[in-house]
């Protein structure tokens, strides 16, 4: 930019070079200043908790700077922006990842030092942020980084959950469940904008109306909510760029309100006015099944209905007509939760700014893209027409024209192949009729992505087989990624600095593609020596960590080997603990000179399971129990750990990735979209232990099958045992492992015999039999792969080293230009 476009303030900001200095001094003034004015503590005494507070005001204040120069910048530069909606986003703790990707961590670190505080001790006093259940809610948070990082002029909304995912309390081996009270201490990184909000209707009637002299529609809410912006502004590394996380918050309207407050009850009309706050309150458990849950719906529709009103206002502060709208607004769809942005849109276009239907319609096609992130067509979601009608009528009278155009067009193409058409079909008839939410979206967007290549062929051949032959050019891929910021700057120091110094730079923490240096150096003694030290300090770091979670002592010799992920059937945590049960009655019946020959093992379990999936806590409970006879037995001593660690989090992972050796990603093949947890690992060096699914198919091609231990039925195969639905025999180890459980090896024989049904008698449709030699076979390659500890480093750097495909940099890329035809927009001071 020339000095004349700078504006006098922007001038003594340069001259200043930012208004807020980040020397130790200054930093600890901030700090000392936040803890005595913002906290309300006096500056000469406050415990850690309230320095960290101190500490993340003034980060804070760090992170406003950049996030106002960087609005104030795309507003200027009005280029073309993205909106990616998302109803979950597992943010984690914040401030680690703020300093770090804000270039002030050391200066942050020297600050406390001089005050007496230990960084790493404030940074564990943040809870973490969990709105969101597992891939998905992660993905968005790293896409966001990305997109910060990357320079693209891009807005996240969401919901603000009063409660987020629950917090995991295991009592004698079982799950409970407790209100996650995120909120109850502040949280610094949020703004809250009472001056942005918005009114977002429910219910009641649509009335037809004459305005000048054309047929309108005019929507009578009968009820009205509040949405209210917080904003949270996400650094990008690198750059000054600071992109908005804008998550919305219900709140009673302050509209006058005649109706209820008319009748003299003013107590219970103040106390039915609360009740709006429910909106935004809780976050859904991943049950998969929120079908015909009002609340659920109106959680969609509230978070949609802000962002859409938001996003409308934005674009009409600096244009005067929707010609140019859809050149300069992207959406982009998370999952189908957010797909009643579609009719929205088309609705304030056509209703509130007089649109024609066809202009309102050819915009949304223009600017709606879409990524499904599930493999079962169960996991789509349906609405019944009649709660939609009653929740949202204007919006289904929508939709049903939508249909109507669409059944036109097909009919046009395909003549009157009823058959397809009921298939296709928006609307799903039958006993209930249902609203198909991903067939609204494939109609209307321009794109559909799959989150790795074998879930596009999955999407093409089975969930969208009928769209693919329609429309094939609407069907893409972008395989997932993770951000190396989080998963291995912030979580993996030791690591970093050790790859920054072989590589004779750290500019691969923005061009991933430079982790390849790593391969010429994989076999070279002092790397492998080094690499070995860091990683044996993270397995130190993990062994407390297991100790202070479960009061157990683990060896760090051992080999670490981890299964971290929701707890799910097709995850396959069962077969894992079935593979441990073989393991322990394989050590209990040997001799001790064979004894001496065991690799021995810590195995890692941790998870989450839906309250509602029976199953799932049934195999967290035989985690527990198979842990305790193990643990305790004197015979096998350290040669076998189960442990299972409560309370999974995005924080648990950042200490237990780094110290794994093992990680295990062995979904029943063609289950797993996509699996990102795989990719934390890979980049933290850790051995993969996989079946070829979803975007394990990918990373064997980047590191080369010889750097992991493959196992389990290909997705072909799969497939034809389930046409055929052939019945494999129980192969003897397996066999003589679920008869352990069955006769109460571990107790509880009847709480556990829906788990032994599963595979014995109701058709292992998860084909733990079929895969149960090759799992222990791979367990044994990875023991001897494990002895011969050159071997395993080299692999270990190899793995870092191939990492690089599977940041989210690439896929934000990739989304920018292939999808949203968004360009990057950097803000220049
Ligand atoms: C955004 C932010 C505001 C900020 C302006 C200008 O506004 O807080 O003051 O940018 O920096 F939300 P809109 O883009 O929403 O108009
Ligand atoms: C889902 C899929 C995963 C995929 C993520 C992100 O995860 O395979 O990696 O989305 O695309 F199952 P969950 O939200 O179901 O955990």
């Amino acid at each position: 930019d020339s000095g004349e476009e700078k504006g006098k303030a922007e001038r003594v900001f340069e001259m200043m070079d930012g208004f807020l200095k980040n020397d130790p001094v200054s930093l600890q003034k901030d700090i000392l200043d936040h803890v005595e004015f913002t906290v309300a503590r006096s500056r000469f005494s406050f415990d850690d908790f309230e320095a960290y507070q101190g500490m993340a005001h003034s980060v804070r204040d760090r992170l406003i700077e950049r996030w106002h120069d960087t609005q104030q910048f795309f507003k200027k530069k009005d280029p073309k922006r993205l909106y990616y909606l998302s109803l979950e986003f597992l943010m984690g703790r914040s401030l680690s990842n703020s300093v770090i990707n804000l270039g002030v961590r050391d200066q942050y670190m020297d600050a406390l030092n001089q005050l007496g505080f230990s960084f790493e001790i404030l940074a564990e006093q943040e809870g973490d942020a969990a709105l969101g259940n597992g891939g998905l809610a992660r993905l968005s948070a790293c896409q966001m980084d990305s997109l910060a990082t990357m320079d693209f002029p891009a807005w996240g909304y969401g919901l603000r959950y009063q409660f987020g995912l629950f917090r995991q309390v295991i009592l004698d081996g079982f799950q409970h469940e407790q209100p996650d009270y995120w909120l109850n201490f502040g949280n610094p990184w949020e703004i809250e904008r009472v001056d942005v909000s918005y009114a977002v209707k429910f219910y009641g009637t649509v009335e037809e109306k004459s305005l000048n002299g054309m047929n309108c529609k005019v929507w009578i809410p009968g009820e009205t909510v509040e949405a209210v912006a917080y904003d949270n502004p996400i650094p990008g590394y690198g750059t000054r760029n600071t992109i908005n996380l804008r998550l919305w918050a219900a709140k009673p309207s302050g509209q006058y309100d005649m109706e209820s407050f008319g009748t003299g009850d003013y107590i219970n009309a103040v106390i039915d006015r609360q009740k709006a706050e429910t909106i935004s309150s809780v976050l859904y458990p991943d049950d998969r099944s929120y079908q015909g849950k009002e609340l659920r719906l109106k959680q969609q529709y509230f978070f949609v209905s802000a962002s859409v009103q938001d996003i409308i206002r934005r674009f009409k502060d600096s244009h005067s007509s929707f010609d140019e709208f859809h050149e300069k607004i992207a959406l982009q769809l998370t999952d189908t939760h957010p797909s009643l942005a579609i009719p929205e849109v088309i609705r304030v276009l056509v209703d509130e700014e007089q649109l024609s239907w066809k202009e309102a319609c050819d915009i949304a096609c223009k600017i709606f893209s879409f990524t499904t992130h599930t493999v079962v067509p169960e996991g789509l979601e349906k609405i019944p027409v009649d709660l939609l009608g009653s929740l949202l009528p204007r919006h289904l009278q929508i939709i049903y024209d939508i249909n109507f155009s669409f059944m036109e067009e097909l009919k046009q193409r395909f003549g009157l192949d009823y058959n397809r058409l009921s298939r296709m079909s928006i609307v799903e008839e039958g006993a209930v009729k249902n609203i198909l939410m991903a067939n609204l979206s494939m109609v209307v967007c321009h794109t559909v992505n799959g989150v790795s290549r074998v879930h596009l062929d999955t999407l093409k051949s089975k969930v969208f087989k009928d769209f693919y032959e329609l429309w094939p050019q609407k069907f893409h891929h972008k395989t997932n990624g993770v951000t190396q910021r989080r998963w291995l700057v912030v979580s993996n120091p030791g690591l970093c600095g050790l790859i920054s110094k072989w590589l004779g730079t750290d500019s691969w923490i923005r061009e991933v593609d430079l982790l390849l240096g790593l391969r010429e150096h994989a076999e070279n003694e002092e790397l492998q020596h080094e690499w070995r030290m860091v990683r044996r300090v993270n397995k130190i770091r993990l062994v407390e960590f297991i100790e202070t979670m479960t009061g157990m002592k683990v060896s760090p010799d051992a080999m670490f080997d981890v299964q971290i992920k929701r707890i799910h059937e097709y995850k396959r945590q069962l077969l894992n603990i079935l593979g441990i049960i073989h393991r322990y009655d394989c050590i209990k019946n040997m001799k001790d000179s064979e004894r001496r020959r065991v690799v021995p093992r810590v195995c890692i379990i941790g998870g989450k399971a839906a309250p509602g999936y029976e199953m799932a806590k049934k195999i967290i409970k035989l985690c527990h129990s198979v842990g305790e006879m193990i643990n305790n037995d004197p015979d096998i001593g350290d040669l076998l750990k189960l442990i299972f660690i409560p309370d999974y989090n995005v924080s648990v992972a950042e200490i237990v990735i780094p110290g794994s050796d093992l990680s295990q990603h062995i979904s029943t093949a063609g289950h797993e979209a996509s699996g990102t947890g795989s990719m934390k690992f890979l980049m933290n060096g850790c051995l993969l232990l996989a079946t070829a699914d979803g975007s394990t198919l990918e990373i064997i091609e980047e590191i080369g099958e010889e750097n992991m231990f493959i196992c389990g039925a290909k997705i072909h195969e799969v497939n034809m045992m389930r046409e055929k639905g052939e019945t494999i025999k129980m192969p003897l180890e397996l066999a003589r492992v679920v008869r352990m459980v069955r006769v109460g090896y571990f107790g509880h024989e009847e709480y556990f015999k829906p788990l032994c049904d599963s595979i014995e008698s109701s058709g292992d449709f998860y084909l733990l039999g079929h895969d149960f030699p090759s799992y222990l076979e791979a367990q044994a390659a990875a023991d001897m792969a494990f002895v011969n500890q050159k071997k395993w480093t080299k692999m270990s750097i190899l793995n870092t080293a191939g990492s690089g495909k599977f940041s989210s940099d690439r896929t934000i890329g990739e989304y920018a230009e292939q999808t949203w035809g968004v360009e990057p927009c950097r803000c220049p001071f």
